[in-house]
């Protein structure tokens, strides 16, 4: 349903209007027009095809014409010439909370303010208090809303949206008559980054519900309240929205809110093919034109003559294709990992002994794990010379004899070195039962020579898996320049495993890599990188990335039984 869009447009066409100090009836007219659609239930483009656009209350002839050129060419010359004529900087402003068009109008005739710069160092230097109906109070409220835009665009790692939504659905379960509270949207998803994070519920007070929810004690800024939907800031930069939705509709809205926006264009084509049309508030059927209600998500899926897709694979990277052809992937889940093979202990860099992260291992239920500690050359981390690899394989052995029905099993990182070859010799590493090799060092290294380390590393014979595989750290450090596919291709022929780091900010492979390794025939690992004991819980963060990489059990060494990985494991 392309209502909210075409709000949207009316909207924007409304504050620009205002803030070129157009006629006070036409802004009007606008938003009016625009809040009419946006609560309109029935499609705007039925609507239109049925010629009865001007019959919704608020839509007159001239703005019924513009609805119809944008449904029909997806732009409104009006909206285009009003955009031209606005310096971009200036219509930027209308994004800041708190500031409306018509007091951008005034700071950008009086103080020459055209962007946001210009409207930060007015306020700093305390000329926007001067102006007519502006105080000191308002001045500093814009200046506050101005830091919190700068921070507002970047989206947030997955692992840190989780204890908000946790919070937020804590702080809504104890509101009367607040039900099926859901974080949809890429939360739900679990893409590996959150933009805002979107909550579903149904209530038997909807506009209580909602005052409740601005009201929350971590609410640090109110950007929206409706009858049916609030939306506030908390954490300083996060944007989280509720909509409570009737619970006849809950099925519908749950899969729209979901998302993604590609899925649900895709699955609006395959309601079409079956003469519905699909919202999210119905299954509308076109023939008559009857809504049919859903309030389950996997009823939706279910009439539409597909199984349940899991939030995670909701892409349309062809999960809807794999659906109907019956070949969903049966993904990965936490409970499937038997063991954690990239653990750090205090032999080197890690803030737990062996036996305080095998305990806590065991009390995750896993059935081994692998110590893997840094070699030499890796200094700062605290890198084990051979006579102290020695040690640790001994002290190892004695820890293994006291523990029932778990193994603690002898890793090592060993660092691929700048010049491609591994920081211990041959007969070191093979004294280890599993060998995770990493790029720690020159990684602003030319694509062809860290291909070609990696390459290298691959081609060992005791290299069980490659760590961190392309170096990256989300929002801060891009991967290196390595051509994976290559190095894909090595790890397949010679029985390599990739590891999936499930560090929240590292993840990596991602999700994209992680589908072409078993696309190509590549095991992979998904590993904690733990440093302490209560680090081993990221592994569910990893677990997330290889179920938005479509892969399964068999994929993955760390989900086989101890006996049946050192059979997987090289020599
Ligand atoms: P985010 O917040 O950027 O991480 O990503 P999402 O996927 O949570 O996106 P958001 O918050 O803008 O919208 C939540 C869901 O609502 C989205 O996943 C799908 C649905 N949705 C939003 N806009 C549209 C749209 O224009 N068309 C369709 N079909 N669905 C939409
Ligand atoms: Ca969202
Ligand atoms: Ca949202
Ligand atoms: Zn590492």
């Amino acid at each position: 349903m392309k209502n909210r869009e075409v709000a949207g447009v009316l909207y924007q066409i409304s504050e620009l209007l205002e803030l070129h100090a157009e006629n006070r009836f036409k802004v009007i007219a606008y938003s009016r027009a625009a809040r009419s659609i946006e609560s309109q239930k029935e499609d705007i483009e039925v609507v239109c095809r049925e010629g009865r656009l001007d019959a919704i209350p608020g839509v007159g002839k001239a703005i019924a014409q513009k609805v119809e050129e944008y449904l029909k060419t997806g732009k409104i010359q009006v909206h285009q010439d009003l955009l031209q004529n606005t310096p971009a900087g200036l219509a930027e402003l209308l994004q800041i909370s708190g500031l409306g068009p018509k007091t951008i109008f005034m700071l950008h005739e009086k103080l020459e303010v055209n962007n946001l710069d210009d409207l930060e160092k007015a306020a700093r230097e305390h000329r926007i208090r001067r102006l007519p109906r502006m105080g000191a109070t308002s001045e500093k409220n814009i200046l506050k809303a101005v830091e919190r835009y700068k921070k507002r665009s970047t989206r947030i790692l997955w692992s840190a949206a989780e204890p908000i939504v946790d919070e937020v659905s804590g702080y809504l379960r104890t509101i009367s008559g607040l039900e099926n509270i859901t974080a949809g949207g890429s939360f739900r998803r679990a893409r590996e980054t959150v933009g805002d994070i979107d909550i579903l519920a149904t209530a038997s007070r909807p506009e209580e519900a909602i005052s409740a929810f601005v009201r929350m004690p971590l609410v640090e800024e109110v950007l929206g309240k409706g009858p049916t939907k609030g939306s506030v800031i908390v954490k300083e930069t996060v944007q989280v929205d509720l909509r409570i939705v009737e619970p006849r509709s809950y099925g519908t809205a749950l899969q729209y809110f979901t998302g993604s926006k590609d899925h649900n264009v895709h699955l609006r084509q395959v309601a079409l093919d079956r003469g519905y049309s699909l919202s999210e508030y119905s299954l509308k059927r076109l023939s008559d034109g009857r809504d049919l209600f859903f309030d389950k998500e996997d009823d939706v899926y279910a009439f539409l003559g597909l199984p349940a897709i899991p939030p995670e694979l909701r892409e349309d990277r062809g999960e809807i294709e794999a659906a109907a052809a019956g070949r969903l992937p049966q993904l990965v889940d936490l409970k499937d990992i038997r063991g954690d093979l990239h653990v750090h202990s205090s032999w080197s860099d890690g803030r737990g002994s062996v036996e305080e992260m095998a305990r806590e291992a065991l009390a995750l239920g896993y059935e081994y794990i692998a110590v893997s500690d840094h070699s030499p050359s890796v200094g700062i981390a605290g890198g084990l010379s051979p006579e102290k690899l020695d040690r640790k394989i001994e002290a190892i052995a004695a820890l293994n004899e006291t523990l029932k029905g778990f193994t603690v099993l002898v890793g090592t990182e060993v660092d691929i070195r700048a010049d491609g070859r591994l920081d211990y010799p041959d007969e070191i590493l093979a004294k280890c039962d599993v060998v995770v090799a990493s790029v720690h060092m020159a990684q602003q290294q030319k694509e062809r020579t860290i291909t070609g380390r990696l390459i290298s590393a691959i081609e060992n014979e005791h290299v069980d898996i490659i760590g961190h595989p392309t170096g990256r750290i989300i929002g801060k450090r891009d991967p290196y320049d390595v051509d994976m596919p290559a190095v894909l291709e090595a790890a397949a022929r010679t029985g390599t495993a990739m590891e999936i780091n499930a560090y929240p900010n590292r993840l990596d492979l991602n999700e994209v890599w992680a589908r072409t390794a078993k696309e190509m025939g590549v095991k992979m690992s998904i590993n904690s990188d733990a440093h302490d004991p209560e680090q081993l819980k990221v592994m569910r963060f990893g677990v997330k990335v290889a179920r938005r990489g479509w892969l399964e059990r068999k994929d993955l060494l760390n989900a086989l039984g101890l006996q049946e990985l050192i059979r997987a494991l090289k020599p």
